[in-house]
């Protein structure tokens, strides 16, 4: 006797590319808005099966984050190999590793993989609270950027990274070359608002190129980072190969997700990853 033929109805279960699997290396948000939590909606949403190797737990919810607890490396590095050894993944994203053991341990894991790395360096807050210590700047620098073939800092963390106050577009250009002399291949730095225009530049070899779209004066940012980066981490599973074409996917569905707007939660609202488009 045959299957029963799919539900004719379910547009998702239609429109899945059954290859397309990305792996999220993050910490949990438990209330739902940035980390793991985010990245896996967000390959849900793009028709990408997600997986998550969990590196830390926060305790937060819109209003504060209130405890961090980094979990072993031995305990990451053991999810990450039941994961690959079975389910392979067509890209990865790394976000919030918490300490430089985790950062080494990581950076060991990814040293054999293949597939597209982005690398979100979760080290400073868009509001410019320190999320990390030198330490783990520098294993970023040295022992992570190598296996990048994105990373995706805000202003302040691409200041940290590359050593160097950003202040006009000339720092910015030189951030973006001594961060891929550090071994990422390309380097998109989110850099806020700038004359009323959200402003990102991506740097392509020797090019610069600057992104905007009209800034947002809203409170619902909670986990656009997160989103932007798993947004071009599930383009890239889908198998986009053209670097410039995943982060404007990227870019543009973060504006979609902040415009549109949970209205959740008393503090920062997180912003709306539901009904994200795929095209
Ligand atoms: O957006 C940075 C980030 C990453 N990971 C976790 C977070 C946050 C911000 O809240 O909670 C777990």
């Amino acid at each position: 006797m045959s299957d029963p033929s799919p539900p004719a109805d379910d547009q998702d279960t239609l429109r899945i590319t059954p290859s397309a699997t990305a792996l999220t290396i993050a910490g949990s948000d438990p209330s739902g808005g940035a980390g793991l939590q985010a990245d896996l909606k967000t390959f849900q949403q793009l028709g990408v099966y997600g997986m998550s190797v969990v590196t830390l737990l926060t305790v937060q919810n819109t209003l504060a984050v209130t405890r961090v607890h980094v979990l072993p490396p031995d305990l990451i590095q053991e999810q990450f190999l039941a994961v690959l050894s079975d389910i392979p993944p067509r890209a990865i994203k790394t976000g919030a590793l918490g300490n430089v053991d985790v950062v080494h341990a990581v950076s060991d894991l990814l040293t054999d993989v293949t597939c597209p790395i982005v690398v979100d360096p979760v080290l400073v807050s868009k509001h410019g609270h320190l999320l990390a210590d030198d330490c783990v700047v520098e294993a970023y620098r040295q022992k992570l950027l190598p296996h990048a073939f994105l990373v995706t800092p805000n202003r302040f963390e691409a200041e940290r990274l590359a050593n160097l106050a950003l202040t006009d577009e000339n720092s910015v250009c030189e951030a973006i070359l001594r961060i891929q002399e550090f071994g990422a291949k390309f380097v998109l730095i989110k850099l806020g608002t700038v004359n009323g225009m959200s402003q990102h530049m991506l740097g392509v070899g020797e090019t610069n190129y600057c992104i905007e779209t009209p800034a947002l004066r809203r409170n619902n940012t909670h986990g656009s980072g997160c989103i932007l980066a798993a947004a071009i981490t599930a383009k890239l599973a889908l198998g986009e190969t053209d670097i410039s074409a995943a982060v404007h996917f990227g870019i543009h569905r973060t504006y979609e997700a902040v415009y549109l707007n949970t209205h959740l939660g008393q503090g920062i609202h997180p912003a709306e990853i539901r009904g994200m488009r795929r095209e």
